[in-house]
C-alpha cells in the first residue's frame, strides 16, 4: 500500500453546504456551520469531506453554475472561512475535496460576459457559439444549431440577440458549456486548480467530467460542426432526454474523442508533480465499465476513481429518469457485481448509493416503512461499504434518512424538477402523476436540511429554512442516534472502523456468492489468507437462509441486529446482515 493510494482505505463524506448546518440564521447552510460540526464528522470516522460547490454563483443550479472559481459566495461565507475549514479538517487528520465544475460556468462568469459581448471578442471561442440553422427565423423553434436537448428540459441552445448566435448549455441556460477544444480554456482551468491545491485543499470531485470532449464533424467550409443526435435512443443509452423531441446526445457528448487526452493533460498540469495525499474522482454519467477502466487505470495518469451511474439508472425507463420502472435487488446485485469484476484488476470503484442528485437510498433500494427502515439502511450500508472500492456517505444517509415526502410543487426548489414539471404539464401530462415521479426521484429529497436534533427545523437553522425540513426530523436526527449503540449512525461508525482496521476490506479481492439469489446478497473478500464474508437478506422476508458453503472458522465481526448469530447459514431476519472474519 503506497501513500499514493491512501484513498483505498478511506471513507468520503459528502456535504451539500446549503443543507448541512446554518450558523447565521439566514435559513441556508454555510461554511461556519460545517466548521461547527467537525467533531461530529470525526466521531463518525470519515477521512475526507467532499464539499459541493461554495463558489460565487447566482444559484441557478444551487452552485453548480459558478461565476467566480476563486472566491466563496457570501451566502456560504468567505475564503477565510474556507481556510479555517481546511485547517479544522487537517487538524483532525481529515481532508477536503472540492467540487470542480468546469464543463460549464455560470452565464454570469466574467469569461462568458466577455465571450458574449461580440463575435470577435478574444474569449468568443471559450464557449460554443453557432449560427441559427439555415432556413429558420433566429430565436424560433428549429433554429437551434443541433437537435440536442438540455438535461433540465428544453433545447440545449439559447439564442443571444446581442450577436445573433446561439450558445450551448447541456444543462440550464445559466450554465453555458466551456469549449474544451480551446487550449486557453484548459490552461485557465488548470491554473485555477493549482491555485486551490496551493491553498491547501486535497483534491477534486470533477462534475460531469465525461462531457468535456464533444464529437465534431468538419463541414465543407472546414468549420468544426456539432452533429445532430439520432431521434431514437440506442438500447442502452442512459441519456436523460426524451428522444421523440430531441436527438440522443449520449454518443455525441459522453466520453468524446479527446476526453482521455484532456484528462491526461490535466493530470500532468496539476497532479503529477504533487506529493502523495490527493484524491481525484470523476463524475461520469452514462459511462460503461470499459471506459471507467481507462479513466482509473493508474498507469494512464487520469483520475483515481469515478462515480458511475449504471445502478442509479436501473429504475429509469427508455424515456429517462422520470419514466420510473421496477428495479429488483437482483438488478442491483448484478450491476454492482459487474463493476466489481470490471475494475478488479485495473482501476478503482467509487461506492455510493446516494448523493445530492439522487433520491434517498433507503427509500429507493431499501424499505423505508417504519418496521424496515433502520435495518435496511444498515444492511445496504454493510453491503456497499464492504465492496472493493472507496465508499461515499451522503449527508443524512448515516441516519437512515428516507425521502423527504415533498408532495406539492411549491415544496420543490431544484431547477431540474421545476423545469420538468412545467414541461410535462405543458405537454398535457397529469400534474398529479408528474408530481408523484418528482416526489419519488427528485433531487430535493437529498437536499432536505440535515436533522441535528428535535428542535424547530431539526436544529438546522434558527431562521426559515430555504426548503421544508424533513417531516421525520423530530425522531430521525443526529442527537437521537450518536449515543445509541443500536442506531444506524453507530452501524456506519462500525463499518468505517472495520475498513480502517482490516486491510482485507480495502485491498482484498471480491467474489460474489449466490449470484442468482433474489433475496440474499453475499460475497467474500480475500487478502493474503484473511477472509471476510458478508451475508445480507435484502428483502422483507423473514427466516431467509444464505445457502453458502464457505468452509473455515468464521468469527462474527459485525451484525445489523443485536445478538447476531455466529453461523452464516442461520436464518436471516428481514433486511438483516452479518459480517464474518476468518484469519
Ligand atoms: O450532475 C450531472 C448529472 O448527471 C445529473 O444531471 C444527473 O444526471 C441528474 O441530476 C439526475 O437527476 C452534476 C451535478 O452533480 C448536478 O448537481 C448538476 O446539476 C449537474 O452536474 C450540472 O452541473
Amino acid at each position: 500500500v503506497t501513500a499514493r493510494d491512501w484513498w483505498k482505505s478511506a471513507v468520503v463524506y459528502q456535504v451539500y453546504p446549503r443543507s448541512f448546518a446554518d450558523s447565521d440564521g439566514d435559513g441556508v447552510g454555510d461554511i461556519r456551520g460545517i466548521i461547527g460540526k467537525l467533531d461530529y464528522l470525526e466521531r463518525l470516522g470519515v477521512d475526507v469531506v467532499w464539499l459541493s460547490p461554495v463558489y460565487r454563483s447566482p444559484m441557478a443550479d444551487n452552485g453548480y453554475d459558478i461565476s467566480d472559481y476563486q472566491d466563496v459566495d457570501p451566502l456560504f461565507g468567505t475564503l477565510d472561512d474556507l481556510d479555517e475549514l481546511v485547517a479544522g479538517l487537517h487538524a483532525r487528520g481529515m481532508k477536503l475535496v472540492m467540487d470542480l465544475v468546469v464543463n460549464h460556468t455560470s452565464s454570469a462568469h466574467a469569461w462568458f460576459q466577455e465571450s458574449r459581448s461580440s463575435t470577435d471578442n478574444p474569449k468568443r471561442d471559450w464557449y460554443w457559439w453557432r449560427d441559427p440553422r439555415e432556413g429558420f427565423e433566429p430565436g424560433t423553434p428549429g433554429a437551434e444549431p443541433t437537435n440536442w436537448g438540455s438535461a433540465f428540459s428544453g433545447p440545449a441552445w439559447t439564442y443571444d440577440a446581442t450577436t445573433g448566435q446561439y450558445y450551448l448549455h447541456l444543462f440550464a441556460p445559466e450554465q453555458p458549456d466551456l469549449n474544451w477544444e480551446n487550449p486557453e480554456v484548459r490552461q485557465a482551468v488548470y491554473a485555477m486548480m493549482n491555485w486551490w491545491l496551493d491553498r491547501g485543499v486535497d483534491g477534486f470531485r470533477m462534475d460531469v467530467i465525461c462531457l468535456l470532449s464533444k464529437v465534431l464533424v468538419h463541414g465543407p467550409d472546414g468549420r468544426a460542426q456539432l452533429p445532430d443526435g439520432r431521434l431514437e435512443r440506442d438500447p442502452n443509452g442512459a441519456g436523460v432526454v426524451d428522444t421523440t423531441k430531441y436527438g440522443d446526445t449520449t454518443p455525441l457528448v459522453v466520453n468524446g474523442p479527446r476526453i482521455h487526452e484532456f484528462m491526461q493533460e490535466m493530470h500532468r498540469a496539476v497532479f503529477a508533480d504533487r506529493p502523495p495525499g490527493l484524491l481525484t474522482v470523476g463524475e461520469t454519467p452514462a459511462t460503461p465499465v470499459e471506459q471507467a477502466r481507462l479513466y482509473t487505470d493508474p498507469a494512464r495518469g487520469e483520475v483515481d476513481m469515478v462515480f458511475q451511474f449504471e445502478h442509479v439508472d436501473l429504475d429509469s425507463g427508455p424515456r429517462g429518469k422520470w419514466d420510473i420502472v421496477p428495479m429488483t435487488m437482483l438488478d442491483l446485485k448484478r450491476s454492482l457485481g459487474r463493476w466489481q469484476e470490471g475494475l478488479a484488476e485495473v482501476g478503482w470503484n467509487s461506492l455510493y448509493l446516494g448523493n445530492h442528485d439522487q433520491p434517498r437510498c433507503v427509500s429507493r433500494f431499501g424499505n423505508d416503512a417504519p418496521e424496515h427502515r433502520e435495518q435496511s439502511a444498515k444492511s445496504l450500508a454493510t453491503v456497499l461499504h464492504l465492496h472493493r472500492g472507496t465508499p461515499y456517505v451522503y449527508e443524512g444517509d448515516e441516519l437512515g434518512l428516507p425521502n423527504a415526502r415533498y408532495t406539492r410543487i411549491d415544496q420543490l426548489r431544484d431547477v431540474e424538477s421545476l423545469n420538468r414539471y412545467s414541461e410535462a404539464v405543458a405537454a398535457g401530462q397529469d400534474p398529479a402523476a408528474v408530481m408523484a415521479a418528482l416526489s419519488a426521484k427528485g433531487r430535493d429529497n437529498a437536499r432536505v436540511p440535515m436533522p441535528w436534533n428535535d428542535e424547530a427545523n431539526g436544529g438546522f437553522t434558527t431562521g426559515t429554512p430555504w426548503i421544508d425540513p424533513h417531516p421525520d426530523a423530530a425522531t430521525i436526527n443526529v442527537a437521537a442516534q450518536v449515543d445509541d449503540p443500536d442506531s444506524v449512525f453507530a452501524h456506519f461508525q462500525r463499518l468505517i472502523a472495520l475498513r480502517h482496521d482490516q486491510p482485507v476490506v480495502a485491498h482484498g479481492t471480491f467474489r460474489m456468492l449466490l449470484p442468482d439469489d433474489e433475496r440474499v446478497y453475499a460475497f467474500v473478500r480475500e487478502l493474503d489468507g484473511a477472509r471476510l464474508l458478508v451475508v445480507a437478506n435484502l428483502s422483507d422476508d423473514d427466516g431467509v437462509v444464505a445457502d453458502i458453503d464457505e468452509a473455515g472458522t468464521w468469527t462474527l465481526a459485525l451484525g445489523s441486529v443485536a445478538g447476531s448469530s455466529q453461523t452464516a447459514t442461520d436464518p436471516l431476519a428481514p433486511w438483516e446482515s452479518r459480517v464474518y472474519l476468518t484469519e
